[in-house]
């Protein structure tokens, strides 16, 4: 029987799944681990999922949880590959500006205990992720905004940096031509990580970092950094990120939503798909004009993805192997 049909024929029967050859899988722990409803619960481990095509970011998280490290670790590490690609222009340095040429960043990450720690809109600090955790372990808070955050980050041995780069500067004046605020459906999204690993204890933590909406207000702050917006996590059941347009998402509680669905035992893929459905059923959306994807992973190692639009993409590190993935979507007419 193929892997995938028998993980799908284990969890539908309630089976516990025993380990495959692949030399990635470990089942150590796996008899003691119990899904909500008695089920013996699954683990495909390590396990790395993240928004968009990113490749790299994945991989780093991937060597992290093969050298044994955390979850954490690994989604702080692999976020950080792409706040430092100044050619991403969603995330960190070279991320585009807001409408007055200033890039400001959000970003949050939760842990396998549930604990949770963000910044939002802060300015001249690469790896916002970095100082999200820094929150969360050495403040009494979870999120810290704008200068106050800036000023953590500068005491926490942070380095301020100019994050506009020459390409997105140029872009800004281009657009200041026109003004008009009009999120491009797949484009200035691209990039934005959301990541969710599984480490070899079968703990799940996860992390999202973003510049946000390219030539947003001043001072908007989007999903991302929102804990049940852009994140969510609880170990004993999940993980879920979200990607696009973060006004969106927030409305629908997008990630909470799907770990809680997961909870009543929906598959990560269909989780996905019905967080997509409660945009999209809105009486007054008006999804032609926007994007979300979602992407979830449960404790027995299972991912999904969904997305509104076509073109949205995840990579997966799963069974030793590093893959970019076209999502299913929503709307295909
Ligand atoms: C936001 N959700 O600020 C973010 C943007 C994003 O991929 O995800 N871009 O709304």
């Amino acid at each position: 029987m193929k892997r995938r049909n028998f993980i799908k024929k284990a969890s539908v029967t309630g089976f516990g799944l025993v380990a495959t050859s692949a030399a990635l899988l470990s089942c150590e722990n796996d008899s003691k681990e119990k899904k909500p409803g008695g089920l013996a619960a699954i683990s495909v481990k390590p396990l790395v999922i993240a928004t968009w095509n990113t490749a790299l970011a994945v991989e780093t998280a991937a060597k992290v949880l093969q050298n044994g490290g955390s979850a954490l670790d690994a989604v702080e590490q692999g976020c950080r590959i792409e706040e430092a690609n100044e050619k991403g222009q969603s995330v960190g340095k070279g991320g585009l500006p807001d409408r007055d040429g200033d890039v400001t960043l959000d970003a949050c990450i939760m842990n396998d205990k549930g604990d949770y720690g963000a910044v939002l809109c802060v300015k001249n600090i690469k790896h916002a992720i970095s100082v999200a955790r820094k929150v969360m372990e050495d403040t009494p808070h979870v999120m810290l905004a704008g200068e106050g955050a800036e000023k953590f980050a500068v005491e926490k041995g942070f380095e301020r940096e100019d994050l506009l780069t020459e390409s997105s500067k140029k872009a800004w004046e281009k657009w200041k031509k026109t003004s008009e605020y009009k999120p491009i459906i797949n484009i200035e999204n691209h990039d934005t990580i959301g990541m969710l690993a599984v480490d070899n204890e079968g703990n799940i933590s996860g992390a999202c970092t973003t510049s946000g909406l390219a030539y947003k207000m001043a001072g908007r702050v989007g999903d991302s950094p929102i804990i049940g917006g852009g994140l969510f996590v609880d170990n004993e059941i999940g993980g879920a990120s979200a990607t696009g347009l973060g006004e969106e998402v927030l409305k629908t509680v997008g990630s909470f939503l799907i770990v809680e669905l997961m909870r009543q035992g929906k598959s990560p893929q269909e989780a996905c798909e019905e967080a997509i459905g409660r945009i999209v059923n809105k009486p007054n959306s008006n999804f032609d004009n926007f994007q979300v994807g979602y992407i979830a992973v449960n404790k027995q190692g299972e991912t999904g993805a969904y997305s509104i639009h076509e073109w949205f993409s995840y990579n997966v590190f799963k069974d030793g192997e590093n893959k970019n993935i076209q999502s299913d979507y929503f709307n295909k007419a």
